[in-house]
């Protein structure tokens, strides 16, 4: 078998291709960034993640190649960015487009193309397919393509990866179980075969899904605020129901993934959305009710001083770096467009000062706010509780045990 080749090697493409690397596969992890395949060479990671750096030194020592120069093989995977324009709530496939215009240029007869990035239902269809046609290429033939969306949670990749049940989209049942047989070197969870519309369209489900789920947790709170109820305490004897599961509420659902899918199906079924949409405009409401809740919090204490409020968390959610639709940074913008200067923020996942107001001093943080908003639970917060003892808290992450100075969401 010739090497597989991982184009994109960002939070999904690098752990993907380390993993198989790990797990005895040839690999060579291919990336336009100079920078960053400079880095890799160099045996330095790009970004951090639990057991990232393990995988990391397993792949090295089965001798894992990095490259800027997209080399011919029979196998690829593709996991370059979509990244998400907020204008029109689309991704930009351009780069999965890009990706597999390349290889298509130089691919072995009978290669098996997968895609990995997530893409909206109906993109392989509609983008990459006539790019083979351009190229005079028939698909089933001179190449094949599959779907195999990725389902890894940041925070827990590594382990996800590994024990997570997958699913495979492809034209023809011989080329999807040719994939499982890949992903079979490493994935314990079932691997599930079915056609490429389907496999674009569960993975976008399942993040909504999700949503939905939030966002019912999200207007749970509300409703439990205006009743002077717990709302933590009420998820949780509804979820002692063997068929309930809610999830928990909070500022705003961030990343890249849930707060941008459900939109994919909104854009494409307008005639038929009800709760996606609602879900999707309870959660991006909810930076605002924070800053409600903030206001009213401040006329109570008799805060005046903006300066002396603090948002503790600036990424979309605990243990990671990552700010990609990030509740506090839309907080922010709230903040800037009536002109609310002042605000103290910090993060210890965001080692460089990123919004204004920002500082990497902790104490000097906690000295400035008296009142300070928490908006994630990084673990760094939960090792330091006690230092927050004078402070008056609206905990939107229920990390504090309820007191007269801890308001919770
Ligand atoms: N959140 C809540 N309440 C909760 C859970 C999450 O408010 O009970 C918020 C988080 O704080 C965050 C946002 O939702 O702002 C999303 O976080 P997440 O941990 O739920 O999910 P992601 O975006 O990190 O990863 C999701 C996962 N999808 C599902 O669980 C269905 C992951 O498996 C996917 O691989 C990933 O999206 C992706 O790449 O699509």
């Amino acid at each position: 078998m010739n090497k597989l080749n991982v184009v994109g090697l960002g939070y999904i493409g690098l752990p993907t291709g380390l993993m198989f690397a790990a797990n005895g596969v040839e690999v060579v992890g291919t990336d336009l960034n100079k920078e960053l395949v400079e880095t890799l060479n160099n045996k330095k990671l790009t970004f951090e993640e639990k057991g990232l750096r393990e995988l990391f030194e397993r792949a090295l020592d089965k001798g894992i190649q990095f490259s800027n120069n997209l080399i011919k093989t029979d196998r690829y995977i593709i996991t370059v960015p979509t990244p998400y324009i907020k204008e029109n709530k689309k991704i930009e496939a351009k780069y999965v487009t890009a990706a597999v215009s390349q290889v298509f240029d130089i691919c072995e007869k009978g290669a098996v193309v997968v895609i990995e990035s997530t893409i909206s239902p109906g993109t392989i269809d509609k983008f990459v397919r006539p790019l083979a046609n351009d190229k005079g290429l028939i698909i089933g033939k001179d190449v094949h393509l599959a779907h195999a969306p990725e389902r890894i949670i940041p925070g827990n990749m590594v382990f996800e990866l590994e024990n997570n049940s997958r699913t495979i989209g492809a034209d023809s049942r011989k080329v999807a179980e040719e994939v499982r047989s890949w992903y079979k070197s490493f994935c314990k969870g079932d691997i599930v075969l079915t056609d490429i519309k389907t496999a674009e369209m569960s993975k976008v489900v399942e993040n909504t899904f999700r949503d939905i789920n939030i966002a019912f947790a999200n207007e749970l709170a509300k409703i439990c605020d205006r009743e002077g109820m717990n709302v933590y305490e009420l998820i949780n004897i509804a979820n002692k129901h063997p068929r309930v599961n809610i999830l928990q509420p909070g500022p705003g659902v961030g990343g890249h993934c849930i707060s941008v899918d459900p939109w994919f199906l909104v854009g494409d079924y307008p005639d038929i959305v009800n709760i996606i949409l609602a879900a999707r405009h309870v959660n991006d409401g909810m930076p605002d009710y924070v800053i409600q809740r903030m206001g009213g919090i401040m006329r109570e204490k008799g805060i005046e001083n903006i300066s002396e409020v603090g948002l503790y968390g600036l990424t979309y959610k605990e243990n990671v770096d990552d700010l990609r639709e990030s509740p506090t940074l839309q907080m922010l913008e709230r903040f800037e467009k009536y002109f609310v200067k002042g605000i103290n923020v910090f993060d210890p996942m965001v080692k460089e000062n990123k919004v204004a107001g920002q500082t990497q001093d902790f104490d000097e943080f906690l000295e400035k706010s008296k009142f300070i908003v928490v908006l994630v639970g990084h673990q760094h917060l939960k090792d330091n509780l006690n230092l927050f003892k004078n402070k008056i808290i609206l905990d939107t992450r229920n990390i504090f045990e309820a007191c007269d100075k801890v308001y919770k969401l």
